[in-house]
């Protein structure tokens, strides 16, 4: 039904942009891309273009377009993989004539004049590429990239449990296109020098507790010394997960301002219900949140431990 008055709409505008959130993953940018080439394919005589800041880490996935607000006049404007309004990047979603949502994190803020979330989905993706396998629609084999790469992304290639017999079918059907998922796949784990240092810094310095919490505080002058700024960061959070016994970790990133910027994961325990009680959100195993000083981090260390500590008995 979504996708019914998805088609709608689209028949409707004559422009149509696509946003999604701030510090872009493969699942934010492969969802906005693809549903691009998707349109561009399938619907006639569109202007169609994607928003946002370009993250040079994900050069590979593609590039943003720079349009002027006279483009948002009588468009529609689709917002995929984004919970919240405020993580939306670039403001201007706002200016268009209609708006719809299209997401796959918990439904903590309703918003688009029509909106479409599976909790249930491993990507938002996959919740596209269901729309292309279902009704045969048209795409190209960069367009097939772009999907697998935001399934290959947010699964962390196919590893998380959100990885299911459907993500394995869609993500299969788009390997029949011609793309080299070898090269999307290295493309995400090949790390710069510096980041492979931190690792190792990390992986040193890591703290532990006894409820299987690890957890780790990298500061303004440590990033400066590795000559990395708290986007190449995002490399290193899944590292405390291979470790044996860790159930739930942190990883505290702090910002020029002073405040700092938790990542927050887990194999068990809920840890989102944590995120949003500081400034932040997402799933159930893997949130982001912000602390306003140190003793707010500290908070959210010993909230991890009681989280730990409750699934275990
Ligand atoms: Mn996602």
């Amino acid at each position: 039904m979504f996708f019914k008055q998805l088609s709608t709409y689209i028949h409707e505008h004559d422009t149509i942009i696509i946003h999604r959130h701030t510090n872009p993953d493969p699942d934010a940018l492969g969802s906005q891309l693809g549903l691009a080439g998707i349109i561009t394919e399938n619907f006639k005589d569109k202007h169609v273009y994607c928003v946002g800041r370009d993250i040079d880490s994900l050069a590979f996935m593609g590039q943003m377009d720079q349009i002027d607000d006279s483009c948002y006049k009588n468009a529609l404007v689709i917002v995929t993989d984004t919970a919240n309004t405020p993580r939306i990047d670039d403001k201007r979603f706002t200016l268009g004539k209609t708006l719809v949502k299209i997401d796959h994190h918990p439904d903590i803020e309703p918003y688009g004049d029509i909106s479409y979330v599976d909790t249930k989905a491993s990507s938002t993706s996959e919740m596209i590429t269901q729309w292309v396998y279902e009704e045969r629609l048209m795409i190209t084999s960069e367009t097939a990239r772009h999907l697998y790469a935001g399934i290959v992304g947010d699964t962390g290639r196919f590893l998380y449990e959100s990885t299911s017999r459907k993500t394995m079918q869609l993500a299969s059907f788009l390997r029949n296109y011609d793309f080299s998922a070898t090269d999307i796949q290295y493309a995400m784990i090949t790390q710069s020098i510096q980041t492979a240092k931190l690792s190792g810094y990390v992986l040193q310095h890591l703290k532990y507790t006894k409820q299987g919490v690890a957890y780790i505080v990298l500061s303004q002058k440590l990033l400066t010394k590795y000559g990395l700024s708290d986007e190449d960061t995002a490399g290193i959070v899944s590292l405390p997960g291979t470790i044996e016994n860790v159930c739930c970790w942190g990883i505290f990133v702090e910002q020029p301002s002073g405040k700092y910027r938790c990542r927050l994961r887990s194999k068990g325990p809920a840890i989102n219900s944590i995120a949003q009680e500081h400034d932040g959100g997402g799933h159930p195993l893997a949130s982001g949140a912000n602390a306003q000083h140190l003793d707010e981090v500290k908070i959210i260390i010993s909230k991890l431990k009681k989280a730990a500590e409750h699934y275990q008995k």
